[in-house]
């Protein structure tokens, strides 16, 4: 069976996130076969700057939409998980909030059986960091109302982040149609799984360029979880599992251990 792995990576404006991103994500996967895809909706130079790195980054692809910038962030991982071909799938921003080191972990998640493995700032070895007090708020409530609606999203510590890796299969028959921008929520109400793991990260300050969020996608929120409430599957009997850094360094070390050249 393959094990190749799929980063999807949204992008709007990323010119000066994107080159550095994919050097992290190829050092953070060394020995680990994937890919990485940039599903852009820029209207800046973002599309050369992707263009020149595919031409020499052999891991990298990138498809770039014209029309939906701003508005097309869930759409356009959508797409992205339906274009790429790995056996394992990943959402990451472009901007390096999400560090790729994180990444070697989470595949660690998968091989030992998680159908979805979530990186959370808010268990131990977590931080949120790289959030002001307005946006710390705002994330805290956007929590707490996710985890009201949905039962999917109860027992889940850090639910409303873009950063998750799961099975491509997952897919198979789910009917995501998300509003906005919370493609992870979508994933969780929608699809069939089992096993969640939730492991520690630390999460940054934006390397370079502005956040894209607005008040407009915090009511699509609102308007996403109503929907889910009508729409979602019941995920009552999911186990959720949390690794401390020590246990997630094992796990590390056991699935797929960094070879020294
Ligand atoms: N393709 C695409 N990506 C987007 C869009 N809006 C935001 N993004 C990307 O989504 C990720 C998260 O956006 P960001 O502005 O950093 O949000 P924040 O981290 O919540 O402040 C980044 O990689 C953005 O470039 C969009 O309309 N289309
Ligand atoms: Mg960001």
């Amino acid at each position: 069976m393959s094990k190749k792995l799929s980063i999807v990576v949204p992008t709007f404006n990323e010119a000066g996130n994107v080159e550095k991103l994919a050097e992290k994500i190829d050092e953070a996967l060394s020995g680990i076969e994937h890919n990485i895809w940039f599903i852009d909706d820029s209207n800046d130079e973002t599309p050369e700057v992707l263009k020149r790195l595919c031409e020499k980054n052999p891991n990298c692809r990138y498809h770039h939409r014209e029309g939906a910038a701003q508005t097309g962030l869930a759409t356009a991982v959508i797409e992205g998980f339906r274009m790429s071909d790995g056996a394992f799938l990943a959402c990451m921003d472009a901007d390096l909030q999400h560090p790729p080191e994180i990444l070697r972990p989470m595949y660690a998640a998968m091989l030992s059986g998680a159908d979805i493995c979530i990186p959370s700032r808010l268990i131990r070895g977590g931080s949120d960091g790289g959030l002001d007090i307005v946006r710390k708020f705002v994330s805290g409530t956007a929590r707490w109302m996710g985890k009201a609606a949905l039962s999917s999203l109860r027992n889940i510590s850090d639910p409303t982040s873009g950063l998750f890796m799961f099975r491509k299969d997952m897919l198979e028959g789910a009917e995501l149609d998300p509003i906005g921008w919370k493609i992870m929520v979508e994933v969780l109400a929608m699809c069939r799984y089992s096993l969640v793991v939730e492991i520690p990260y630390e999460f940054h300050d934006r390397n370079s360029g502005e956040s894209k969020i607005s008040k407009k996608v915090t009511l699509q929120y609102i308007e996403q979880l109503a929907s889910l409430r009508k729409r979602g599957l019941d995920h009552d009997s999911t186990i959720v599992t949390r690794w401390s850094p020590e246990f997630t360094a094992s796990m590390v070390k056991k699935y797929c251990p960094v070879k020294q050249e």
